[in-house]
């Protein structure tokens, strides 16, 4: 999704930005530490301008790749369970994709529009955003809005995205870039929203400061336990179980609703149409944990694993 032109004062910050060349030779701008193309960057902007947080926002961030059509589904079955019991029959996730009901912010909301009409929305409003803490955070103006982030394993990442880049979006664009060209890209970190490693490490101790709303949750630890991993969603968002929704299945029941196997077969998700541009169906591939074992060799994983640990060594933060 692009937008037709650049503000002056975008093509202003444009200019006085680190710049580097993408793999296509188009150009990317370094913005608060992230890489982005104009039409993002002109869209940050307009969020950053005009976005008036509330304190009962739910803002969903993570990098792509990481689970976020997981995590929009599970927290918009989790907020809104009294309106919609997760076995509802019209149950709007059952005839729309996650996409359309979490809208993305910098991809969607701001790039069609410079200055959305969000307050009309009921509360809670729940958004979405692939843009680190740093710049998320300046526009929440200290409103002590939720936000929880979605972390992924660094080669299952970098693998579901080499699949959605070169099966699935522009294809085209993608043929003379191979999977090693996307391992060196993310080693060297200039890649369009990256570096991965510096926004997970931000968001990962943002996250361990009692006074910073944010709570961190790993796609590997949904796979493994998404019981107790969607209670604590839900403790978090201020919205917890009750023993009664606990003893007559209501989690479980969410769970089935979001899984992979249920959403990936629904109609909508199958042919239906995203607002952000891109067909829901590019959303769902496999899911789960390792399938980088069988495609990336051992000395790209080496090369991953030897900049996560310099980046990341200490913090606590670790990928299998
Ligand atoms: P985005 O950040 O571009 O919105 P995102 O949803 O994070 O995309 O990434 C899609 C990945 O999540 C895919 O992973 P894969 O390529 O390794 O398979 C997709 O299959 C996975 N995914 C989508 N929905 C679910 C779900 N309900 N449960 C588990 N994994 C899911």
């Amino acid at each position: 999704m692009k937008v037709d032109s650049l503000s002056q004062e975008c093509e202003n910050l444009i200019s006085s930005l680190p710049s580097e060349k993408d793999f296509m030779g188009k150009n990317l701008y370094s913005y608060q530490g992230s890489w982005y193309y104009p039409s993002t960057l002109q869209a940050i902007l307009n969020f950053q301008k005009h976005f008036r947080a509330r304190d009962s926002d739910i803002i969903l961030a993570s990098f792509p790749k990481s689970g976020t059509t997981w995590l929009k589904a599970l927290v918009f079955a989790v907020v809104h369970r009294n309106k919609y019991a997760p076995n509802l029959v019209s149950h709007p996730l059952l005839s729309d994709n996650p996409h359309n009901l979490v809208r993305f912010i910098e991809l969607d909301l701001y790039v069609k529009n410079q200055r959305p009409d969000l307050e009309e929305l009921p509360s809670p409003r729940l958004f979405a955003t692939h843009m680190p803490f740093q710049t998320l955070h300046d526009s929440l103006r200290d409103s002590p809005c939720k936000v929880v982030y979605m972390c992924r394993n660094i080669k299952d990442v970098l693998v579901s995205r080499w699949h959605f880049r070169s099966n699935v979006v522009r294809k085209e664009l993608y043929s003379n870039y191979s999977l090693e060209d996307m391992v060196d890209d993310f080693i060297k970190g200039v890649y369009s929203l990256g570096p991965f490693d510096d926004q997970v490490l931000r968001y990962w101790k943002e996250s361990l400061v009692n006074s910073n709303p944010v709570l961190f949750m790993r796609y590997e630890e949904m796979i493994e336990k998404p019981e107790v991993q969607v209670m604590r969603l839900a403790d978090f968002l201020g919205c917890s179980f009750t023993e009664e929704e606990k003893q007559s299945g209501t989690v479980e029941k969410i769970l089935e609703l979001c899984s992979f196997g249920n959403l990936s077969n629904l109609e909508t998700n199958k042919t239906g149409t995203s607002v952000c541009g891109v067909a829901p169906h590019a959303f769902f591939r496999r899911g789960g944990v390792g399938d980088w074992k069988n495609h990336l060799t051992h000395e790209m994983a080496r090369k991953l694993d030897e900049m996560v640990e310099k980046k990341l060594g200490g913090s606590g933060l670790k990928f299998e």
